[in-house]
C-alpha cells in the first residue's frame, strides 16, 4: 500500500480502454525495462469500461488492473494514481505508441530534481504515427496557447509519456475526467512551481482504434485552459472593452473631435455598453480569482496579494458609493434643471448616461465587495480542525 515500507521505487500507470491488441505486450515490456534494470516496480492497468479482453490480459501480463465506475482518460488516470504505491509515477499508453525502454531516462530526470517530466514527441513522429490534424494544428496551437497563458516551457503538452514523483501528487490536486488531463497536469504543476523538466522521445503508430476525438477533446484542452486563467479569460477582454468605452465617454462628452467629427449621443450609449460590460466582466475575474485561492487552494498572484493586503470590504463600499453618489448628484442636477424649466425643453442626453453609468458601476462595487467577502468566509481553518465529513 500507499507509504508502506516495502513500496515500490516505480509504479508504470497505463490507462486503458478496448486495448486487446496491445495491452499485453505493453505490460509485458514495461515489466521487461524494470526488470532488466533491476528497479523495483509495478504496473497499474486503469481500465473503466473496457468492453473487450483488456483487463485479464493485462492481469495475465502481470499487471495490477484497478477498475473506476466514471467513464474518462482522466478518472483512469485518477483512479491509477491513487492505487499506485511508488516513490514514483511513470505513465504511458496502452497502444505501443510510447517505448517503455524510455523508463529509466525518466527516472534518472526525477533523480536529478525535477518533480515531473514530460516526454516531446514533435521531433521524432514516425510516419503514420500522428495525423498531421495534430501534428501541425491540434499540438502545436494548444501547446503554444498553453504556453502563452502558463509559461510552461513544455513543448508537448499532450504527450502521453510522462514521469512524476507521487509525493507532488497532492498539489497537484487533479481533478479533469477526460483527455484534457493531460493538460491539467502541467497547469497545475506550474501554478504550483513544480521543477518540470521534458526530453525528446519517439512517438509510434497505434496498434489498435484510437479513442481521441480530435474536436471534442480539443475543445476540452482549450476549456481547460481558459477556465484556470481568469487573467486570459476576463481581464484581457474587460480591460480592452474599459479602455475603448471609457475613451469613447471622455470624447462625446467633452465634445473633443477625433477622426475629424464630434461624437454624439450615439457614441455616448455605445461607449457607456462598452463602459458597464467591461467592468461587469472585471467583477468576474476578480471573483473568479479569490473564488480559486480561497475555496481552490491556488496560490494568490500578485495583484490579489496586493488586494489582500490593502482593499478591504470597507474600502470598496467606500469606492463605490462615492462613485454612485457623484452619478446621483449628475443625474439629481439633470432633474433639477428640468424642473426649473416647468418640464419642458431638455437635451443633456449625454452627461444622463455619463451619470447613469456612473450610478451603475458604483452599486455594482458596492455589493462586488460584499460578494468578494462571502467567498472570503471560505478561508482555511487550522489543519487539526474537527471536520463535520462533508469536506470543508
Ligand atoms: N481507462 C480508460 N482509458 C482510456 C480512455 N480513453 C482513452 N484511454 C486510454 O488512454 C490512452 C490514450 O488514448 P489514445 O486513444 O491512445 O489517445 P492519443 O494517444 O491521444 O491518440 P493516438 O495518437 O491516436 O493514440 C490509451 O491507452 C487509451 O486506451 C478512457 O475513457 N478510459
Ligand atoms: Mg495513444
Amino acid at each position: 500500500m500507499a507509504g508502506a515500507a516495502d513500496a515500490p521505487t516505480v509504479s508504470v500507470v497505463i490507462p486503458c480502454l478496448n486495448e486487446e491488441q496491445s495491452i499485453a505486450s505493453c505490460v509485458r515490456s514495461a515489466r521487461g525495462v524494470l526488470d532488466d534494470h533491476g528497479i523495483s516496480g509495478e504496473v497499474v492497468v486503469a481500465d473503466n469500461g473496457s468492453e473487450d479482453d483488456s483487463a485479464a490480459l493485462a492481469t495475465a501480463a502481470g499487471a495490477r488492473v484497478v477498475h473506476e465506475a466514471r467513464r474518462g482518460y482522466g478518472s483512469a488516470y485518477l483512479a491509477g494514481f491513487a492505487a499506485a504505491s511508488g516513490t514514483y509515477i511513470v505513465t504511458a499508453d496502452a497502444d505501443q505508441t510510447y517505448d517503455f525502454n524510455e523508463i529509466p531516462r525518466f527516472l534518472a530526470t526525477l533523480e536529478n530534481g525535477a518533480d515531473m517530466v514530460i516526454g516531446n514527441r514533435m521531433n521524432n513522429i514516425v510516419p503514420g504515427a500522428m495525423p498531421w490534424l495534430h501534428r501541425y494544428i491540434g499540438n502545436p496551437i494548444l501547446s503554444g496557447f498553453l504556453n502563452l497563458l502558463y509559461r510552461s516551457g513544455v513543448h508537448d503538452a499532450h504527450c502521453g509519456m510522462r514521469a512524476l514523483r507521487r509525493d507532488k501528487l497532492s498539489r497537484l490536486q487533479l481533478r479533469s475526467t477526460g483527455m484534457e488531463f493531460a493538460s491539467e497536469m502541467v497547469v497545475r504543476a506550474v501554478k504550483e512551481n513544480l521543477e518540470i523538466a521534458e526530453f525528446d522521445i519517439e512517438y509510434h503508430p497505434r496498434e489498435g482504434e484510437s479513442k481521441l476525438s480530435s474536436f471534442r477533446d480539443g475543445w476540452r484542452h482549450l476549456k481547460l485552459l481558459l477556465v484556470n486563467s481568469p487573467t486570459a479569460l476576463f481581464m484581457v477582454p474587460a480591460l480592452v472593452l474599459l479602455a475603448v468605452g471609457f475613451l469613447g465617454i471622455v470624447l462625446s462628452i467633452s465634445g473633443i473631435s477625433l477622426f475629424g467629427r464630434e461624437w454624439q449621443i450615439h457614441a455616448t450609449i455605445a461607449a457607456a455598453l462598452l463602459t458597464i460590460v467591461g467592468a461587469q466582466i472585471v467583477t468576474l475575474a476578480l471573483s473568479a480569482r479569490t473564488f480559486a485561492v480561497y475555496v481552490l487552494n491556488e496560490k494568490p498572484d500578485r495583484l490579489l496579494e496586493w488586494g489582500q493586503e490593502h482593499v478591504t470590504l470597507e474600502s470598496g463600499l467606500i469606492a463605490g458609493g462615492i462613485v454612485f453618489l457623484i452619478g446621483f448628484v449628475i443625474d439629481a442636477v439633470i432633474v433639477g434643471i428640468w424642473i426649473n424649466r416647468g418640464f419642458g425643453e431638455l437635451s443633456e442626453e449625454r452627461l444622463l448616461v455619463f451619470g447613469s453609468v456612473l450610478i451603475i458601476l458604483g452599486l455594482q462595487a458596492f455589493f462586488s465587495s460584499f460578494f468578494l467577502s462571502i467567498i472570503g468566509l471560505a478561508r482555511e481553518r487550522p489543519p487539526n480542525w474537527p471536520s463535520d465529513g462533508r469536506g470543508g
